[in-house]
């Protein structure tokens, strides 16, 4: 347990990106389809039921949500995808707004990948992490929905999926998590202390003077 993640508050909605807090510290943002289990993730992990709203219409959150852990520390819930009753100018949007946020955010330092463990690996959950492949962002994987299966093949699956991604060249974690058991939160917690000492530390290397 890691009480540092308690202490997340909501900081805004942002429905374009000239609303933002400001780009400066760590950031790690949550993604992944619609429905996968984002804003129960970031729920139960900070420990807070109404946190991050969960919503009950897939894909009604199309915008950028930002939490804040401490000054130098935030978690980003990303709108989901892949709702198929969204209209094309919305998706079109979707793509606008994640690509811009993907590509000049410089506080954003690993990104949280949700899949639904009955569902992993869809065509954007690939797209996903070929962007993180191709920019060298570290990745963590939550296979979530755990206790949907039974043990055994939660952990198959989560073996099936550290197989396809075991050539991977950036640093790339995965587990299987369960909001509604709240398993895998410790896991979680360790990976998320990892990912932002491993920035913290880039950040200080690149502003030492050599
Ligand atoms: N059984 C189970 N249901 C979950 C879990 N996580 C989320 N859900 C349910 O899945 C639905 C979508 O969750 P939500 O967090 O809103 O997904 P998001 O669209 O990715 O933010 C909701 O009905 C949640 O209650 C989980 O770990 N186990
Ligand atoms: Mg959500």
């Amino acid at each position: 347990m890691n009480p540092v993640y308690h202490q997340a508050k909501f900081i805004n909605s942002s429905p374009h990106l000239n609303d933002t807090p400001p780009d400066q510290g760590l950031e790690v943002a949550f993604a992944g389809r619609s429905n996968a289990g984002k804003s129960s993730a970031i729920n139960t992990l900070t420990r807070q039921n109404a946190l991050a709203r969960i919503s009950k219409t897939p894909g009604r959150t199309q915008m950028l949500n930002f939490f804040e852990i401490n000054e130098r520390q935030r978690f980003v819930d990303l709108p989901g995808y892949g709702y198929a009753k969204v209209p094309l100018a919305v998706k079109k949007k979707w793509h606008e707004l994640m690509e811009t946020y993907l590509t000049g955010r410089k506080s954003l330092c690993a990104i949280v990948l949700v899949m639904d463990v009955r569902h992993p690996l869809t065509e954007f959950d690939w797209q996903m992490i070929e962007w993180c492949e191709h920019t060298g962002l570290p990745l963590h994987i939550l296979l979530t929905k755990a206790d949907k299966l039974n043990y055994g093949a939660a952990k198959n699956t989560l073996l099936q999926v550290q197989k396809e991604l075991k050539d991977s060249r950036f640093p790339l974690t995965i587990q299987l998590f369960s909001s509604l058991k709240k398993t895998g939160i410790d896991e979680v917690h360790a990976a998320l202390d990892q990912l932002f000492n491993l920035a913290r530390q880039d950040q200080s290397e690149m502003s030492t003077p050599s």
